[in-house]
């Protein structure tokens, strides 16, 4: 229809209420089938349909985009900007087909052609933007914000490779790069025209300006530029649709002529390709800290791109930067953005000329800072000599904001030089380092651990001298997942049972499954509840035989452990426990005991170690096990390989029995064991980290607690741990190490596992041996209770009952109201005119 016969001509999106309807989306499919892809439906692969499905999901998603973000503009609203280094997004089109409200509708219209959505929707290759539970909170973290209508950026880095996919071979992790680009990625919109230039190392010049105040110049040895690459992250039952920016690095030129012209291609090419090397690669470490160059560079070009983008935003909307704080509230995950306090200093002061204190006080109402861990070689510090390389003003601009920050603290405790070094920005105990935990405490307003117990150990040990000086900035904000994702995609089954009693209003409101309690005894809801818990098993039994050959038993209890590897995750101790439990068998085949297939999964970091030497110890095991025949099929051991969003939607809705057995103290919050419990598997745990609540909701008794507590391992360690002790007054657990160190499960080779039997028994650092005996026992009670049907069935329902608690909506709604004092935006369809645009 040309334009001129449209009744209003201006109108060059309309406001529809039927762009999700079967035939508007039919025909889309087709048209971008046809028009995007070049393809005829006669010769389409699963692939070509997916991408094309994609686009036509994206369009609907793009119409709810430009309205949210015409509706912020207008509004004049406070937006959130959550900075973070990783994002574990998972695959998309589900995600988003759940959240428009049209996947039943979607997935019934498949298969009335004979086609399985599932196949399409396996075709999505995640991006792996992250390494575990710190990337994947920010991804629950975005839903929840769209979902709750909360005025949201996610920013963050568009890497190349994500974290490498997982193969086992011959028991060992292998590395393969991940390749989630390389089919054109349907959900991202690349914009050229956001662009900013990013100063990397050089040196730094002060001159007297016009007016003869001093200004600073940074001459930067080198400039990359900063393209970004659009995400829609689309709520739940909302107009809302907020956005994932992620950054690329590029040359500014993509061609140096000067080195063209002098007929030295090669060298003209190479300008393009370092750049380009910034976010290639995501650093696969998961709690150790490297401090390698290249991710710091990675992390300031971040912060610098994001805070570029703010300013730009703000300036085109408001006359200068005095309201910043105003509009804008940015959350740092973790210190891997830390630096962005120091680059905002940098752009208000050197660049717009702002006075110090008028910026600084602008910087820190805007950063507030979530502490992600304690573990001490997690914790990130910058040499000072390398930091000076890349970032040279911001150096100084560090010791500029410690000397004052030193003054004052000088002040409040007149004389304690000790109390000063403590809290300085730069660690002098030998070499010099900057402490990006300290620069993001004193450039922040708020201060959070991630649970209760994560909270009071920050405030007791790590951030303890920050705690005494500023009390009111802590707070405590327990993680949450979404609901979302992890039970209405990832368990339909589950879902339609719940929605069966108590209607779908538990998606937005997971406090409403407390609803269920009522039939937590109700013989029929049971049966159907340990039916859909089944059928769940059995798929996931089928992907186990599809990725490892494995066979195991839907019936038996499904005992899983799915996280990275870590000495301090204790993925060992497990395997004491299944090494003990086949001891049992060898010394009577005959022994009746709970049939149990154990389930791990999780990826090690390339470089380390022992985290690769557990693996390997695990497929071992299995190896051994699972083809005894004095077994007879009754202990089954699985490694699932490559660990991820989309693998992890099919394991947590399988789990009987949820393993969090970390050593107390260490993991700060851990949210896979939301996850577990809120899909009704029972968890086996110390009191670390969110377990701790997670035990309090569900109540003691449905909850199989083992271990040491955080105060009972300071004390066995200051009174020096000898693990050596546990192992000669245990029988059965000297059995265990024994068996373990003869070769048993290496083919005869004593040495594989000889440093693992050495560390458990010479260092032990997170106390295996001291909470061995526990273990055992609560494993075994919890195996009995696995044959009490209606007992283990009645405490699986009230698990998922009582998981209201650990939804990110929850968290996010206290990130809102006590730290970003940012409220909801309603967002309505509405035309878009060219007037307005
Ligand atoms: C992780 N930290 C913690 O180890 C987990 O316990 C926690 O659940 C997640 O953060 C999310 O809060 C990290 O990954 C890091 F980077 F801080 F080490």
């Amino acid at each position: 229809m040309a334009i001129e016969e449209k009744t209003t001509p201006f109108i060059i999106k309309e406001a529809s209420d039927n762009d999700l309807d079967m035939e508007s989306l039919g025909r889309d499919l087709n048209e971008n089938l046809f028009y995007y892809l070049g393809k005829s439906p006669l010769v389409a692969t699963l692939q070509d349909i997916y991408h094309a499905f994609a686009l036509t999901v994206r369009k609907r998603l793009l119409q709810r985009w430009i309205n949210t973000s015409m509706a912020y503009v207008k509004q004049k609203v406070k937006v959130v900007c959550y900075f973070s280094a990783e994002y574990l997004p998972g695959p998309h089109l589900g995600n988003n087909l759940l959240n428009l409200g049209i996947f039943p509708t979607i997935s019934q219209a498949f298969a009335r052609v004979g086609a399985n959505l599932d196949y399409f929707l396996d075709q999505e290759e995640e991006p792996g933007l992250g390494n575990g539970g710190l990337g994947r909170l920010a991804a629950c973290y975005l839903d929840s914000l769209a979902t709750l209508e909360i005025p949201a950026i996610g920013y963050g880095l568009r890497y190349e490779f994500g974290i490498f996919d997982q193969e086992i071979r011959d028991g060992w992790q292998a590395e393969i790069t991940d390749k989630w680009l390389q089919w054109d990625n349907p959900w991202e919109i690349h914009h050229p025209e956001i662009a900013y230039e990013v100063k990397l190392g050089g040196c730094c010049q002060t001159h007297p300006d016009r007016d003869g105040r001093l200004v600073v110049h940074w001459h930067p040895e080198r400039v990359v530029k900063g393209v970004a690459y659009d995400t829609p992250i689309l709520g739940y039952n909302v107009n809302t649709c907020n956005v994932l920016r992620l950054w690329k690095a590029e040359a500014i030129e993509s061609f140096d002529f000067q080195a063209f012209n002098k007929g030295d291609y090669y060298d003209a090419v190479d300008e393009k390709l370092v750049s380009e090397n910034l976010t290639k690669v995501l650093y696969p470490n998961d709690e150790p800290f490297e401090g390698k160059k290249l991710r710091l560079e990675q992390q300031y070009f971040l912060c610098s791109c994001a805070l570029q983008d703010m300013i730009r935003l703000h300036l085109h909307f408001a006359p200068n930067l005095g309201d910043f704080h105003e509009s804008w509230a940015v959350q740092l995950n973790d210190t891997h953005p830390a630096i962005s306090v120091v680059e905002l200093m940098r752009l208000l002061v050197d660049e717009r000329q702002i006075p110090w204190d008028q910026a600084w006080d602008t910087t820190r109402k805007v950063f507030s800072y979530t502490n992600h861990t304690l573990l001490p070689e997690a914790l990130e510090k910058w040499p000072l000599p390398l930091f000076a390389q890349v970032l040279p003003r911001h150096l100084e601009i560090i010791f500029e904001i410690n000397r004052r920050f030193l003054d004052s603290v000088r002040l409040r405790y007149p004389g304690d030089n000790s109390k000063a070094a403590r809290l300085s920005l730069i660690d002098e105990s030998g070499d010099r380092y900057v402490r990006m935990a300290h620069l993001a405490c004193v450039g922040s307003h708020a201060i959070n651990g991630v649970s209760a117990l994560h909270t009071e150990l920050l405030k007791s040990s790590t951030l303890q001298d920050f705690f005494e000086l500023w009390p009111e900035k802590f707070y405590n904000i327990t993680n949450g997942v979404t609901p979302r994702r992890f039970l209405a995609l990832s368990n339909p089954r589950l879902t339609a049972l719940i929605n069966s009693k108590i209607g779908s209003d538990w998606i937005k409101d997971l406090y409403k499954l407390r609803q269920l309690e009522e039939f937590a005894e109700d013989p029929d809801f049971q049966q159907s509840w340990r039916e859909v818990k089944l059928a769940n098993k059995r798929q996931l039994a089928n992907a186990i035989k599809a990725r490892t050959g494995i066979s195991v038993d839907p019936q038996s209890m499904f005992d899983i452990q799915v996280k990275r590897l870590h000495e301090y995750k204790r993925q060992h101790l497990n395997v004491l426990h299944i090494i003990t439990l086949y001891l049992r068998l060898k010394k009577d085949p005959t022994l009746e005991i709970t049939p149990r297939t154990i389930i791990f999964g999780g990826k090690a970091a390339p470089g380390y170690f022992m985290a690769r030497l557990i693996i390997k110890l695990i497929s071992s095991v299995a190896e051994v096990v699972n083809r005894d025949p004095d077994v007879n099929d009754r202990l089954k051991v699985v490694f699932f390989p490559n660990f991820n969003v989309k693998n992890a939607q099919k394991i947590y809705p399988a789990a009987d029995l949820s393993q969090q057995i970390s050593t107390a103290g260490k993991e700060a919050s851990g949210t896979g064991n939301m996850k577990f419990a809120l899909n009704g598997a029972l968890t086996i745990g110390t009191l670390d980290g969110a377990n701790v609540e997670i035990r309090e909701e569900v109540g003691p008794e449905n909850f199989f607690l083992f271990g040491h507590t955080v105060e009972e391992v300071q004390y066995i360690k200051a009174q020096g741990y000898n693990p050596y002790l546990y192992y000669q007054s245990n029988e059965h657990l000297r059995e265990v190490i024994d068996l373990l160190r003869s070769g048993f499960f290496a083919h005869g080779d004593r040495d594989l596992f000889r440093p693992l039997v050495e560390s458990l028994l010479y260092q032990d650092d997170y106390l295996l041996m001291a909470d061995y005996q526990s273990y055992i026992e609560r494993q075994d009670e919890a195996g009995m209770t696995f044959l009490d049907k209606k007992r283990w069935t009645r405490m699986s329902i009230l698990n998922t009952a009582r998981m209201g608690k650990f939804s990110s909506d929850r968290a996010i709604q206290e990130y809102c109201q006590h730290i970003w004092q940012v409220k909801p935006t309603f967002i309505e369809l509405q035309d878009i005119t060219l007037e307005q645009v």
